[in-house]
């Protein structure tokens, strides 16, 4: 990803179907607005924005009871079929792609559509950056929110609402970075799925450094990267604009490391940056932050 000119596809999906809190739709205008297009223009990349996916309006989505524990799995897996579709063509056409949630449940689409793209050429490995697990079940869940149900989801642990394209997520192809608030069932099924999660404690202990170099070691076969980066993930003091805001998370120097890092890899080809909501933001903070950090990963650096 570091060299330039290459071509860029930008999908906007203003997904707030799964979590309850208002204006995480107005993520896609935030990032927009923080210039990403002409940031990544500016590194000499070909950018080409799609516009919005199509989200029913939260109040227009009626009470499906089909959903049981897993509020508005339908109409987000509605969404997230044609965000797959979208992703894939995408990436066909582009080479790579961002997708701007929305809340994290948009990464249903994308990483389901980039596992069935590297499936046919290679194999797809998953950075998910995230404070939270997002490793819920309908049966686990305590909020009954989707967008803590992803990665099982991507795995096939959940209703086929919410399953998505021809090719399961396994756990050896994920690894999880900037944990550090886990539900209690959660928690038992993480520790037993043999997924590679490295916590805010891996990064006290082991350094960004040294937990990047796991990460990617981890991820040694994969020909093609996706990178699910939640802006919960950082500090709330340098990213406050999110819904589940928990301390103790990456710095701002740690993240553009991880950016830079990645770049530097070359196999990113999918990027998702989610749960930025304007409405509990400072001036954008956490917008421009997102575009900052998507610069990095792209290509751009200090020296
Ligand atoms: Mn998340």
């Amino acid at each position: 990803m570091s060299q330039s000119g290459s071509k860029i596809g930008v999908l906007g999906v203003p997904m707030d179907l799964g979590q309850q809190r208002r204006g995480v739709d107005m993520g896609p205008s935030a990032v927009r607005y923080a210039g990403l297009t002409r940031t990544l223009q500016t590194l000499g990349h070909d950018v080409h924005d799609l516009g919005n996916l199509h989200v029913p309006v939260a109040e227009t989505v009626a009470h499906d009871p089909a959903d049981g524990n897993a509020h508005n799995a339908r109409a987000i897996g509605s969404v997230c079929r044609d965000l797959h579709q979208t992703i894939r063509d995408g990436l066909s056409q582009h080479g790579r792609m961002i997708t701007l949630g929305g809340d994290h449940s948009v990464a249903l689409g994308s990483i389901s559509a980039a596992l069935d793209f590297s499936a046919g050429q290679g194999n797809l490995g998953v950075l998910w950056v995230d404070a939270h697990g997002d490793f819920n079940t309908p049966e686990t869940t305590p909020s009954g929110n989707v967008h803590g149900m992803v990665v099982t989801a991507l795995m096939g642990r959940c209703p086929p609402s919410l399953t998505i394209g021809d090719t399961r997520l396994r756990a050896d192809q994920i690894v999880y970075l900037g944990v550090r608030d886990l539900d209690e069932l959660e928690r038992a099924a993480l520790r037993e799925s043999g997924i590679c999660i490295l916590t805010m404690s891996d990064l006290d202990k082991h350094g960004i450094s040294g937990c990047i170099h796991m990460a990617l070691e981890h991820l040694h076969d994969a020909t093609q990267l996706h990178v699910s980066f939640d802006l919960d993930s950082l500090d709330p003091s340098i990213a406050p604009g999110v819904g589940t805001a928990v301390p103790g998370g990456l710095s701002y120097r740690e993240a553009h490391f991880l950016m830079e890092s990645l770049a530097e890899d070359g196999r990113v080809r999918s990027l998702d940056i989610v749960e930025v909501n304007p409405i509990l933001d400072v001036v954008n903070t956490t917008g421009k932050i997102a575009v900052e950090l998507t610069a990095s990963l792209f290509g751009k650096r200090i020296l």
